[in-house]
């Protein structure tokens, strides 16, 4: 028997969450494949400069962002690592145009694998944490051939997600639907262990994470959310709040899971068209699935963002999530303002 204060390994993890029934041996195979590929982008984002991989790629995604060198070599590790398992019946990835099927060489599965394979990547240059962030989904039976729309289903229907932070250390949080767990990768055994199990958000907090250079783009519910938060204890909310900004989505989240706060990216006025800035199928339901299992909240200002059915692979969201009281007050703003 290992002793009790010992981490235990993400595979005996996993063995143990196949033995309770929360996964099956397939789902099983492909957390761990994904986890070791995190660990290959851990090691280029940690070699930096050393590596030769800052700076863009001269290229630009279908969201007309320019692509960083790392977005495109966590893409290629990402894609490498899970095509030949036969644990998927196919890919997406926010630095794909379209879906991506497995090579017909290989065996095809039945789960769906989607992600984010570098979030952040505004950041790498500047050497602040960037993440990758996924989420898996169950490809419907019977299927001859793969189409975008077998993608297209809502949050609820994740089976697993997870986001790996490469910062200080690299941490993997990953959930399959029953709580939130953390494991931090010890470089000496190359191994993730488990440092947190059932991560708890707080309910409330004291502080909030909002990019505040977009205000004067914002609508009046959001205007008049943050406005009260700043007024402070002698405001209608009656406290004090702090403010924080990575402008990396897995570092503010990961704040969030461990000492509590909101998260917010909303819709605003610079493009009428695009519902916010992030992207529900890569970001916000992974990020969704993982809050709501550690108790917390995420909705796009008037629903629960799992609830969504989505209608394009890259669409895009509002984002509130975290501490699940502040998520219903902002949300009870917007509500009440009939939206946006
Ligand atoms: P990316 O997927 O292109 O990296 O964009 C997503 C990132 C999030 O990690 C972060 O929360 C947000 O963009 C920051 O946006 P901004 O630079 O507008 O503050
Ligand atoms: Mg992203």
């Amino acid at each position: 028997m290992t002793p009790p204060n010992k981490p235990i390994a993400l595979t005996r993890f996993l063995i143990e969450a196949q033995r309770a029934g929360h996964i099956t041996a397939d789902l099983r195979l492909l957390i761990e494949v994904v986890a070791r590929a995190c660990k290959a982008i851990s090691h280029a984002v940690n070699r930096g400069a050393l590596g030769g991989v800052l700076g863009d790629a001269g290229t630009g995604n279908i969201q007309g962002e320019a692509q960083k060198k790392l977005d495109v070599l966590s893409n290629e590790i990402l894609i490498e690592a899970n095509e030949w398992g036969g644990h998927l019946a196919g890919f997406a990835s926010e630095e794909e145009d379209d879906f991506v099927e497995v090579p017909n060489a290989y065996p095809k599965g039945r789960y769906l694998l989607l992600f984010d394979p570098l979030d952040g990547s505004s950041n790498i240059d500047v050497n602040i944490s960037v993440g990758t962030i996924f989420s898996v989904l169950q490809c419907a039976d019977g299927i001859d051939k793969l189409e975008a729309r077998h993608f297209l289903q809502p949050g609820s229907k994740q089976v697993a997600a997870g986001y790996t932070t490469y910062g200080p250390s690299t941490m993997l949080v990953l959930t399959v639907g029953h709580g939130t767990h953390a494991f931090t990768l010890d470089r000496e055994l190359g191994s993730f262990l488990l440092t947190q199990r059932d991560m708890k958000i707080p309910e409330d907090t004291k502080e909030f994470a909002i990019n505040m250079s977009n205000q004067r783009h914002w609508f009046p519910p959001m205007q008049k959310y943050v406005a009260e938060l700043l007024e402070g204890k002698t405001g209608p909310r009656g406290k004090d709040f702090n403010m924080r900004w990575v402008a990396s989505m897995v570092a503010d989240v990961h704040r969030i899971l461990t000492r509590g706060g909101i998260f917010i990216y909303p819709r605003d006025r610079r493009e009428p068209d695009k519902p916010g800035k992030l992207r529900l199928m890569y970001e916000a339901n992974p990020m969704s699935f993982i809050v709501e299992q550690a108790g917390g909240a995420a909705t796009d200002g008037m629903r629960r963002i799992m609830d969504i059915q989505p209608d394009k692979l890259h669409q895009r969201v509002a984002v509130f999530l975290g501490s699940k009281n502040e998520v219903e007050v902002a949300t009870r703003y917007h509500r009440e303002a009939g939206g946006p």
